[in-house]
């Protein structure tokens, strides 16, 4: 008998949620001790999970191992498709309170009592990239809600940004095509800035809309907690009596909108690809729950008629300012999926899922929608039952006779499987509590054609950049420059520079000038002219709109050996007080020993916690251990790079020589701050609430 290898033995606990239960949630079989036995899927008993079944020690693995062969199997056939668009995603559950009764303009169920609340979860997700790709690509945000409501789940399956590349749903496939990696070489991952894209949007003028969104911080979120989102397209809430009003959606984040810097965003996807969803993860699980208002603009038929463009054209917003928001609820997100393949892998949003009481627009892309999303989860989650994962099930009372497929889980019990019939049995429709589609009313030629009324494809683009700040459009001609370099082709670029002709001559020269372009395009041909008589909408800018407080954002404390403790006590009580969070730095992530012997763990050591990955940072070493910084190039890095990006830096003079080698001494301007002591805290936490010195931004020439 040959002698078997000594395994080792289980030691670790085992606690509640990593027991081995069944589907009914009872526990397997338990051993002598607290470990349950393991089986195979079938519930067989495994003695050996280690070593497969062998003819003699060294021998071949027969075919006869069904453990082994169950066990390969099931791992084989571990993934599902990714989906096709919005691959990379992450979601949480939390509630929706309404605040008021809307019945007057819906007989949603989930908008008729103040204060109730009903469950949710969300996914966010970029757009672009595979699966696994990083999460600062610059891409519009998912920004997907379902709501369990009473009378079935309501989806509104909306982006970070209101308005869409495409007029028309049959376009779509084209569009992203376009933008994925080129399928010849299968690169570049999760990016825009390539010949494919901008080929695509060059000769696409209905885009520049969107375009100008695409290219402005909106796509380099700091945060999904500070993003907000929009339905995008025009709903329509139906009352008890029928009638339609015009709805459309918008969710705005309680913390206020924040972005990084493009630099920064390339930097942080290599420190931590992750970013966006430990950030989601972390916030909530310290308790901190994101959370959102919703928002919504209400018209009726006489405001769409007299509006500046077709309400039914997703490249068009209703400004702010023309028709002003209602707050109608907030969104809570305050738990973590328990399985993150079960829950956010699995979650099917679909356009199409509204209560009675919501209803769609006749807006193309809409309508197409409304095929797109249930076809796409036959592909994606394999068959028909995918309302019985519970994370798809409605959470409300529901009955029908559906019946059968992959995987069905919920089977219908007794005779009647059909309606009507003479048993009695079974669900019957109710044309009182029923969804009841508004009877508006079409007629007309049958044709393909795009109206007329869609055909302005400047004029907001425009409306959207006068609406900047100037920090804001630096940033945009930034990116279109940068996106432009990526692209081979030259005559592409400069089909670009023609579009912005037609939105604002300032941006089309100084994107042409950073491209070097020798010769100024003419302008594009356009359908209509660009009106230069809609005026700036505040309500567009993230800077106009900056929270004023450093609540949810997190400090970076960097500090060495001999480091002066009571500073450093009365800034973190001083965060905490601000409901902000922070990191310590140390040289060796195991910590550093204060001057009065006290020890402090720390997060990261430099190199793990590059300066990207917070929102201010404050350099507080020793008289030595400065000098040590200053040798330490990831040190410089970290200081040379948090000034460059424009943040605040709160310092000692023990951090000067660090400040000298990493070349920015001479540079000092009031982001750059000085805490000689606790009393300097409060002035220093309150200029955090600024987030960003972008006066500083033409100085540090950051392209
Ligand atoms: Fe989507 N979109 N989309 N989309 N979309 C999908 O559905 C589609 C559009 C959006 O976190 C797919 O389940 C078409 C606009 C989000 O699971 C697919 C058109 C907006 C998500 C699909 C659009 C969105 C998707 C892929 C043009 C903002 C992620 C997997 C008419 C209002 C949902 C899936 C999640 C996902 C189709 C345009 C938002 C293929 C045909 C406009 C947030 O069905």
């Amino acid at each position: 008998m040959p002698k078997k290898a000594k395994l080792p033995t289980q030691t670790a606990t085992i606690n509640d949620q990593t027991l081995n239960r069944g589907a009914g949630g009872e526990l397997h079989q338990m051993a002598s001790g607290a470990v349950p036995v393991m089986t195979t899927a079938q519930g067989g008993p495994v003695g050996d999970d280690q070593n497969s079944l062998k003819i003699g020690a060294r021998g071949p693995t027969i075919l006869e191992d069904f453990h082994f062969r169950e066990k390969i199997f099931h791992f084989d056939h571990e993934r599902i498709p990714e989906r096709v668009v919005h691959a990379r995603g992450y979601g949480a559950h939390g509630y929706f309170e309404t605040y008021k009764s809307l019945a007057k303009y819906t007989r949603a169920d989930v908008f008729q009592r103040a204060g109730e609340k009903t469950p949710a979860f969300v996914r966010f997700s970029t757009v672009a990239g595979n699966k696994g790709s990083f999460d600062l690509a610059r891409d519009v945000r998912g920004f997907a809600v379902k709501i369990y409501t009473q009378e079935g789940n309501w989806d509104l399956v909306g982006n970070n940004i209101p308005v869409f590349f495409i007029q028309d749903a049959i376009r779509f496939p084209d569009m992203v095509h376009a933008v994925k990696q080129e399928p010849d070489r299968g690169f570049p991952q999760a990016q825009s800035a390539h010949d494919n894209f901008w080929d695509f949007i060059s000769l696409t003028p209905e885009s520049m809309h969107m375009i100008m969104w695409v290219m402005s911080d909106r796509a380099i979120p700091r945060s999904f907690r500070f993003m907000e989102g929009f339905g995008v397209h025009t709903f329509r809430f139906v009352n008890a009596k029928d009638e339609s009003t015009f709805v459309k959606f918008h969710w705005k984040p309680k913390l206020g909108l924040q972005s990084v810097a493009w630099n920064e965003a390339v930097k942080i996807n290599g420190a931590d690809p992750d970013f966006h969803r430990r950030d989601l993860w972390d916030s909530i699980k310290s308790g901190a729950f994101p959370e959102w208002e919703l928002q919504v603009q209400l018209f009726d038929q006489a405001f769409a008629d007299s509006f500046d463009f077709d309400i039914l054209d997703p490249t068009k917003i209703i400004p702010e300012e023309v028709l002003p928001p209602i707050s109608v609820g907030r969104l809570v997100l305050n738990r973590m999926p328990d399985n993150f393949f079960a829950e956010t892998e699995q979650v099917a949003f679909m356009t199409q899922n509204v209560p009675p009481g919501i209803d769609f627009s006749n807006d193309p892309l809409l309508q197409g929608r409304n095929f797109s999303y249930l076809d796409t989860q036959l592909k994606r989650l394999g068959g028909p039952n995918f309302t019985h994962l519970p994370i798809n099930a409605p959470k409300c009372p529901f009955a029908h006779f559906q019946q059968d497929g992959h995987m069905a889980m919920r089977n219908p019990v007794g005779r009647a499987n059909y309606q009507p019939n003479s048993w009695g049995d079974g669900p019957r429709e109710s044309p009182e509590r029923g969804f009841r589609s508004f009877a508006d009313m079409e007629s007309g030629q049958k044709m393909r054609i795009r109206a007329e009324s869609f055909a302005d494809h400047y004029s907001q683009a425009r409306q959207f950049f006068i609406s900047q700040t100037k920090p804001e459009q630096n940033h945009i001609a930034a990116a279109l420059t940068f996106e432009l370099s990526k692209v081979q082709t030259p005559v592409i670029r400069a089909r670009v520079v023609s579009h912005l002709l037609n939105i604002d001559e300032g941006l089309a020269a100084n994107v042409a000038s950073g491209l070097g372009l020798k010769d100024m395009p003419s302008p594009a041909d356009a359908a209509m002219p660009t009106r230069q008589d809609l005026a700036a909408s505040p309500a567009l800018s993230i800077l106009n709109k900056g929270p004023g407080r450093f609540e949810g954002r997190k400090l970076g404390i960097l500090l060495t050996d001999g480091f002066e403790p009571a500073l450093v006590k009365a800034l973190q009580k001083a965060l905490a007080f601000e409901k902000a969070t922070f990191e310590v730095i140390t040289p060796a992530v195991g910590g550093a020993e204060a001057a009065d012997g006290s020890i402090v763990l720390g997060n990261q050591m430099i190199g793990g916690g590059p300066s990207v990955l917070y929102d201010a940072v404050v350099i507080l070493p020793s008289d030595t251990g400065g000098v040590d910084l200053a040798k330490d190039s990831t040190a410089r890095d970290f200081v040379a790079d948090a000034f460059a990006h424009c943040k605040f830096i709160g310092y000692n003079n023990a951090a000067l020589p660090l400040f000298e080698k990493a070349g920015i001494v001479g540079e000092f301007d009031e982001g750059v701050i000085l805490l000689s002591g606790p009393n300097d805290i409060p002035a220093f936490i309150k200029n955090l609430g600024k987030l960003r010195l972008w006066s500083r931004e033409p100085n540090v020439k950051m392209k």
